[in-house]
């Protein structure tokens, strides 16, 4: 089966109710996919949907770079439609801009993940990204993917098989009205701990003098703000000597 031409995609889009983003790659209208794993074809996605059409069968592979961009990252990859008599296809994701690992005997604790697609996989029409993230024996990730540079091998050893898939790009979350609420209560009591301890103000208590006599009437202010520190640290008997100024009081 051909694949679908853009404004047939567009058409099918909107028949069947699915996303549909730019198309980033369509192989027939942009050709065939490398078949190289070491120079595989550069695909640009961005923020939004990014559609990518092509088939593969037996003795074809499709491998495909694309670069998550900075403050975004790769939430989903949805596999948005799948042609064939065969019903499931495999796909694997490496880290890099190039696919180190061969098709034939493959080491599978190189890949960052796989999974294997199509309806008799019971897949088509979801996110398989989380899939991918699972595939046993891979070094596994839990979607979505971070900013960087990744890898794809699309391989079915059968039959042609046509697919859709739609690299769900989202910006990096801002952080949350809450989340910088409590940063800013935690900036305050950050800030309140390094104001204390507060510096005492020296003074040699003399029995039976008032600590206000300490002050001469010429510093108003400094007595004012002793008064109330006087109020705040000082022992209960000493403060209750102190008549506190006016100033005193507004600050206390
Ligand atoms: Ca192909
Ligand atoms: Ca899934």
């Amino acid at each position: 089966m051909r694949p679908l031409s853009v404004c047939a995609l567009w058409a099918a889009c909107w028949s069947a109710n699915i996303a549909c983003g730019s198309v980033v790659w369509d192989e027939s209208v942009n050709g065939d996919l490398s078949g190289n794993r070491l120079a595989p074809t550069a695909i640009a996605i961005a923020v939004g949907d990014n559609e990518l059409v092509g088939s593969v069968k037996g003795g074809e592979l499709d491998y495909v770079t694309f670069t998550v961009p900075a403050g975004a990252v790769l939430s989903k990859l949805v596999l948005e439609s799948f042609t064939s008599t065969d019903q499931i296809a495999f796909i694997a994701i490496q880290n890099g801009a190039t696919f180190t690992e061969p098709a034939v005997g493959t080491v599978t604790a190189n890949l960052l993940g796989y999974t294997h697609f199509g309806p008799g996989e019971g897949n088509v029409g979801t996110d398989i990204l989380d899939d991918m993230g699972t595939g046993a024996g891979a070094q596994g990730f839990t979607p979505p993917l971070p900013a960087g540079a990744y890898a794809l091998w699309i391989q079915q050893l059968s039959s042609l098989t046509s697919y859709q898939f739609d690299f769900v790009v989202s910006n990096v979350p801002e952080p949350s009205a809450a989340a910088l609420a409590g940063g800013a209560v935690a900036v305050s009591v950050v800030i309140a701990g390094w104001r204390r301890p507060r510096k005492r103000v020296k003074y040699r208590a003399v029995r039976g003098h008032s600590r206000a006599a300490a002050f001469p009437a010429a510093c108003p202010k400094r007595f004012g703000r002793y008064s109330a520190e006087a109020r705040r640290d000082d022992s209960p008997l000493d403060a209750a000597r102190i008549k506190p100024s006016s100033s005193a009081k507004r600050a206390g």
